[in-house]
């Protein structure tokens, strides 16, 4: 059963990620109701996130299996830190802190690089693939719905390293399914990148309640 993984973490998560797409946050950044508040306070959690991703994924590039998906191209820390220091100014690293949801993702990367290293697979693939596929329209929202600048705040979602998403999103599932894993592990893997859905959920759903107790100041200071 080795040779499927892509394909069994597509089919394996699609309920996840309607469930996600179908988030209140989500629909009100769709709609274009993006609120600086919460977006920069979304951003500084990922940073924590993928530092603690991009730091383990290096660490295991010698893994015999992790090695076939090492691609440093992907990596966000870098322009996470361009956006941040945009959104919260030179001060950011100091200004940003965790979140609890941030926490809890933080540390179940680190438990599983740790207890399972193969298990990473799920977050990087769960992370970069989504931000090379919905993330470019998210950034067209993004600019629109928080009048960004041209070029400004949005380094997030860009690749400055990759030409083609598509392109390398062929060799990115092309490399997870040349990957010998036994059936025990794929399903592994699935039950890891659903959990990690989840974790982006609580991620997802704390900011939405700034974004809620935002718009509720903003009427009261009308009254
Ligand atoms: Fe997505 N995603 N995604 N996505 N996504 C696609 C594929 C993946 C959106 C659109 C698409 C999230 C969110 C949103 C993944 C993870 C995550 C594709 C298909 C589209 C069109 C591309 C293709 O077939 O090549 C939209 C729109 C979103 C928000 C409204 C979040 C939940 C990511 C997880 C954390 C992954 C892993 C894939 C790759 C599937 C595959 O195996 O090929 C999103 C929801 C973003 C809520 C923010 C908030």
């Amino acid at each position: 059963m080795s040779g499927k993984l892509a394909t069994r973490l597509r089919e394996g998560t699609k309920q996840s990620h309607s469930l996600a797409e179908n988030a209140d946050f989500i629909q009100c950044f769709l709609k274009g109701v993006v609120e600086k508040t919460s977006y920069r306070q979304l951003l500084g959690n990922f940073y924590f996130v993928y530092t603690a991703l991009e730091e383990q994924l290096t660490q295991h590039q010698n893994h015999p299996l992790l090695s076939q998906l090492y691609f440093p191209e992907l990596y966000r820390q870098q322009s996470l830190a361009t956006d941040l220091s945009y959104y919260w100014g030179p001060q950011w690293q100091t200004a940003i802190t965790p979140s609890d949801a941030t926490q809890r993702y933080v540390d179940r990367i680190n438990d599983i690089a740790i207890a399972d290293p193969i298990l990473l697979v799920a977050h990087s693939y769960t992370r970069y693939l989504g931000d090379l596929s919905g993330g470019q329209l998210l950034k067209k929202l993004a600019q629109r719905g928080m009048s960004l600048p041209q070029g400004q705040g949005i380094a997030f979602y860009e690749f400055d390293d990759i030409q083609t998403p598509k392109t390398f999103k062929a060799t990115y599932r092309q490399s997870l399914d040349s990957l010998h894993l036994d059936e025990a592990t794929i399903t592994r893997i699935v039950d890891e990148a659903n959990l990690a859905f989840k974790l982006n959920m609580e991620l997802f759903k704390e900011v939405e309640g700034n974004l809620i107790q935002a718009i509720g100041q903003m009427i009261f200071s009308h009254l």
